[in-house]
């Protein structure tokens, strides 16, 4: 086993991956840019040496840096977390040449999934069903409006390099193609570095459905069911659970062998993940892979009482999977909630600062990877997660019902939170009875943000109230002001008296 990891990721995740080390008895070593000092994961963590400037090309990104911090300190291995470099094939080569174990899958494999036309070929050979559209980069705009014409409009356009939603298009008639298809080609030559572009089949109001695959180094290939993330705006995703209420068995067992055999199909090992759209029929298309631990990772821990980072470890340092497929059964249900530092009511801009008072949930079936605290600055430079909070129970309702409490006890003051936003997300209808699919915050997004308004204004009086009454009793002759915080209808409030 490894004796020192040293953790390429900052926030929450770098958190979570130093708590598994500690378990495990494994020294962490986390890096920090100026933006970091004084942060949870650098306090944490055994060691932790600064790595540049709050920048992310400076710090997080800076390749040579990390690498030559991993021999100096004498790290066996790097976890990269999500994000910065946990995809990143040049990487993952240069710490596989350094002789460094990288906790994650080959350079290769990373390389192939990455490449979206090529995992769409090996899929198509390993009977993983894609996306009706094209195998190849199109290569004139006379040929991809055939091609179109066959797969029938709509269509998207996707660049080959592209992914998680950069660089597509739709196009509804053949008169668009023409510019459509010279402005993605523009765009994906911009982004990615690489012009290619291919053509899908648009699929209507799809459901976001991913399968947690883990192999090891041996050849032995395990699910972990399936996680739906339908609930996301603008490639966010915002709410995650595990199971899929629309998943039934048969689907399950159908989506489950796919995304083995896609694997496969790529000699992968480590963690991944298959992320799938499926239709209203319950037909399912493979998107993409994800070659790396995913951020709503825990909604399936909770649910097979698997440690994936833990496994990750075992695996990268050559160890078998400690355990086989009918090791593993769906154990209740789910669900993860994401608390952004963002302003709902302001466009979803993200809102930057110092956290003053923070206030986790806690109790039965409640978990929370967070990595900051009171006094923590939440700045520009990176994502604006703060927390995950993700709630266990035995079926859905359970973890509605959980999860609404655990929101209600969550306070966060000094910046803007979600918060509020997610609470009318777990009490629309569609919410509930699981109808919704990938358009559902933005076809919503009205009902959701005045349920909200509505209900504030109304909340703060009363809350006045109840705090005016606090005061009272509490007063004593020597204090002259008082600010605190009460929390009323599951709402927090925060009020000063003079
Ligand atoms: C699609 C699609 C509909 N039809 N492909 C967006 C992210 C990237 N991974 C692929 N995406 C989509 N591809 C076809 N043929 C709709 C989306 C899509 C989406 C997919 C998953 C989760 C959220 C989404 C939001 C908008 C669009």
């Amino acid at each position: 086993m490894f004796n020192k990891i040293l953790i390429a990721n900052r926030g929450e995740i770098a958190v979570r991956i130093i708590r598994a080390c500690k378990e495990l008895g494994i020294k962490s070593a986390a890096i920090y840019s100026a933006a970091d000092k004084t942060s949870l994961h650098t306090r944490l963590a055994d060691e932790a040496y600064f790595i540049g400037e709050a920048i992310a090309s400076e710090s997080y990104l800076n390749k040579n840096k990390i690498i030559d911090l991993a021999k100096k300190i004498k790290a066996d291995a790097i976890h990269p977390g999500y994000g910065f470099f946990s995809e990143n094939a040049d990487f993952i080569k240069s710490v596989e040449e350094e002789g460094i174990e990288f906790i994650g899958p080959s350079s290769n494999s990373v390389k192939i999934m990455g490449n979206k036309t090529e995992a769409r070929k090996l899929m198509k050979h390993h009977g993983v069903p894609i996306v009706p559209g094209t195998i190849h980069p199109v290569i004139s705009v006379e040929e991809g409006i055939k091609s179109a014409e066959e797969i029938g409009f709509p269509v998207l356009l996707k660049a080959a390099e592209g992914g998680g939603g950069k660089g597509m298009r739709k196009i509804s008639f053949a008169n668009e193609f023409e510019n459509a298809y010279e402005a993605t080609q523009r765009e994906a030559l911009k982004a990615f570095g690489c012009g290619d572009i291919y053509i899908e089949k648009f699929i209507e109001h799809p459901k976001h459905i991913e399968v947690q695959i883990i192999a090891d180094k041996h050849g032995n290939y395990v699910h972990l069911f399936e996680r739906e993330c339908s609930v996301q705006r603008r490639h966010q995703k915002i709410i995650e659970e595990a199971p899929s209420s629309f998943v039934d068995e048969e689907t399950r067992n159908e989506i489950t062998v796919a995304a083995i055999n896609a694997a496969k199909a790529c000699n992968y090992y480590n963690a991944g993940t298959i992320e799938m759209l499926m239709d209203k029929n319950k037909d399912f298309y493979f998107l993409e892979m994800n070659t790396r631990l995913q951020v709503e990772h825990p909604v399936t821990e909770l649910i097979s009482g698997i440690d994936l980072v833990k496994e990750q470890i075992a695996i990268a340092a050559g160890e078998n999977l400690s355990f086989s497929q009918k090791d593993v059964k769906i154990h209740g249900h789910a669900i993860e909630c994401r608390i952004y530092a963002e302003d709902p009511d302001n466009n979803f801009l993200p809102s930057t600062g110092i956290i003053n008072e923070y206030t986790q949930p806690n109790g039965p079936g409640v978990r929370i990877d967070g990595g900051f605290e009171g006094g923590s600055e939440i700045s520009i430079y990176y994502d604006p997660l703060i927390a995950k909070l993700v709630c266990w129970s035995n079926d859905r309702i359970g973890a509605i019902n959980r999860m609404n409490r655990a929101l209600s006890e969550f306070h966060i003051s000094g910046i803007n939170t979600n918060i509020s936003f997610l609470q009318s997300i777990l009490k629309h209808k569609k919410f509930k009875d699981g109808t919704f699919d990938i358009n559902f915050i933005e076809s919503e997004m009205d009902s959701l943000l005045a349920v909200e308004n509505q209900k504030e204004n109304k909340d703060l009086i009363e809350a006045a109230f109840i705090f005016a009454a606090l005061v009272k009793n509490n007063h004593n002759s020597n204090h002259n002001g008082y600010t605190g915080s009460c929390s009323v209808n599951n709402k927090w409030a925060e009020l000063s008296y003079e």
